[in-house]
Formats: structure tokens, C-alpha cells, sequence
């Protein structure tokens, strides 16, 4: 049974939009820092997704995506409380990294710290022109706990997030986006129906195609060249061979399907 809007916290929105799931962060008194509830819940939903969820749009409520680590919670954690609490993180994150369904994250406002540990969780990241990325993990006196080292750093390169720790150096929209941090760039107010069009594009892919992107390119891009290349030719033989890659092929060739760069919601009848 999938996971519903009863079993997540106040802190989390489940809507539906045809197929694609738009989970809120609704905690806007407070940013959208995320606490251990919420962290939770995120793991559990990405866990088990609704069925009927062919992608996954990371909203957040307010003017911020996140402020990241709910700083009230820290507590008096000694080392073995935080090294779990980190690998808590990882667990959450992961299951929407590693996850059945393709993510794409709408960014405003605050994307720091644990925030922007989430948002590179996603697969595709968004980012309104109000949207700012910084890692304060060194003014507070910590280290990133929820995946930044492997998920920021592979976005950013490990040079300029170093840059980002030791000098709290703070990045705009734009300069997030040519960084690498987020793909697209709107106006504000406009994240969230921009990531509705991509995710509907996304949902008209093959799975077997969506679930290679997924999957199999990751593990490719860190494989050594001959592993990753062995590892594309098998996954290139797994798509090609689906009925779906037949039918679709059959359906270009007889002029039925979108050309490229037509949309591709968009008919032959729509392309002439
Ligand atoms: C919070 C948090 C939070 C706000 N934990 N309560 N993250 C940070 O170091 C970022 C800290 N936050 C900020 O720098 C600012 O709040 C913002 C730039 C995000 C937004 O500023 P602003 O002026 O819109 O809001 P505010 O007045 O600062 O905050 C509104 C309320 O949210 C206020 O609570 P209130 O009860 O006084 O109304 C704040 O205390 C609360 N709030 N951010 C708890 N983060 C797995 S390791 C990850 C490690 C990290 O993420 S470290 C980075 C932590």
C-alpha cells in the first residue's frame, strides 16, 4: 500500500497533478528546516510512492526551499548520536536519489545547507530567480551531514564547494545554474509550472529508458571507461530490446511519433 497524505507530518504536502506527485515542504514559519520528522517522512515516502506517481516535483511552501538542518534539534548530540543522525540523512536522501521515480526539485530562497543536501538528491533542479545556494556549515560550526560531499561536490566539483564551506560564500540563481547546482532557471512564482511541463516530458519517456537514466548512468559516469562501457552496452541491449522501444521505433518510422524539437507531446499533425 502506498503512503499517503494521512500517514506524513504537518511539515510535508502530498497533491496530485495527473501523474506526477507534488510533495511540499510546508513548514514555511521556519523556513522549511528540516527536522528529524520530516527527514523521515521523506525517506518513507520516497520509499513507497503512490502508485499511480510516474515523477516526483519537490515543492516547498513560503519564500525558501529549505534552511536546511533544523537547528533547534542539534541538542546535545555526542559523536555516535550524530554519526547517526547523519546516516539517517543519507538513508532519507538516498531513497529519492535511488528511487522508482524520476525528481525534479523547485528552488527559491534559501537552498543552504541540508537544503541544498536535498535538492541534489533530485534529478533535476529548478530554480526560480530568488533562489540563493550556500553551505553555513562552517559558521555553525559543522560538517555536511546529509550527502553534499558526494552529491554537491559532483554537481559543483569539490574546489568550488571547499570555496562555499570555508568562506560562506553565498551563490545567486544564476550563478547556481551556470555552477551547476540547478538546470533551469525561471522567473519567480514560475519554478513550480516549469517543473510540471519537464515532469510531464519525463513521464512520457520509456521507463525502461527513465529507470537507466536513473539507475545505470550514475554508476556509469563512476565506473572506470571499460566497466562503463561494457555496463552501457548492456543496458543499451536491455532498452532496445523492450516492446516499448519496438513500438515506439515502429511509430516514428511510420510518422506517428514527435520529431526532435517538436515537444514530445506534439504530433506529426502538429509538426507539418
Ligand atoms: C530556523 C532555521 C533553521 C530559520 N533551523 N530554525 N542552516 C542555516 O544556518 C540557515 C539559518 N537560517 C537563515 O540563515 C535564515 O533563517 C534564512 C536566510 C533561511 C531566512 O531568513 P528570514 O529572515 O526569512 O527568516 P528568519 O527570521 O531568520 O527565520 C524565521 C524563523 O525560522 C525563525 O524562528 P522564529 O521562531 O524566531 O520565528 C528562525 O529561527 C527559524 N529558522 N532557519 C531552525 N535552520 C545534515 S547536516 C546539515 C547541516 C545544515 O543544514 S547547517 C545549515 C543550517
Amino acid at each position: 500500500m502506498s503512503l499517503q497524505q494521512c500517514d506524513l507530518p504537518a511539515s510535508l504536502r502530498l497533491d496530485r497533478n495527473g501523474g506526477v506527485a507534488v510533495l511540499t515542504l510546508s513548514r514555511r514559519a521556519k523556513r522549511n528546516a528540516l527536522d528529524d520528522v520530516t527527514v523521515q517522512a521523506i525517506g518513507r515516502f520516497f520509499a513507497d510512492p503512490p502508485e499511480w506517481a510516474e515523477v516526483v516535483v519537490l515543492a516547498a511552501d513560503g519564500d525558501h526551499f529549505s534552511a536546511g538542518l533544523d537547528l533547534g534539534e542539534l541538542g546535545e548530540r555526542d559523536a555516535v548520536g550524530g554519526f547517526r543522525h547523519s546516516r539517517m540523512w543519507h538513508e532519507a536522501f538516498g531513497r529519492i536519489e535511488s528511487g522508482r521515480l524520476p525528481v525534479v526539485a523547485v528552488l527559491k530562497g534559501a537552498v543552504v545547507g541540508g537544503g541544498l543536501e536535498l535538492a541534489g538528491a533530485a534529478h533535476l533542479r529548478v530554480a526560480e530567480s530568488t533562489a540563493f545556494f550556500a553551505l553555513p556549515e562552517g559558521a555553525r560550526g559543522l560538517f555536511v551531514g546529509g550527502g553534499a560531499s558526494v552529491r554537491v561536490s559532483r554537481l559543483v566539483g569539490a574546489q568550488r564547494m571547499a570555496d562555499m564551506m570555508l568562506t560562506g560564500r553565498v551563490l545567486s540563481a544564476q550563478e547556481g545554474v551556470a555552477a551547476g547546482l540547478a538546470d533551469y532557471l525561471t522567473e519567480p512564482g514560475e519554478g513550480l509550472d516549469r517543473a510540471l511541463e519537464l515532469a510531464e516530458r519525463i513521464a512520457a519517456n520509456s521507463p525502461v529508458t527513465n529507470y537507466a537514466v536513473l539507475h545505470a548512468l550514475p554508476r556509469i559516469a563512476d565506473a572506470d571507461p571499460e566497466t562503463g562501457l561494457l555496463l552501457e552496452s548492456l543496458m543499451a541491449g536491455v532498452a532496445q530490446s523492450s516492446a516499448e522501444a519496438k513500438q515506439r521505433m515502429a511509430d516514428f518510422l511510420a510518422g506517428r511519433a514527435a520529431k526532435v524539437g517538436a515537444g514530445s507531446s506534439a504530433t506529426t499533425e502538429e509538426n507539418r
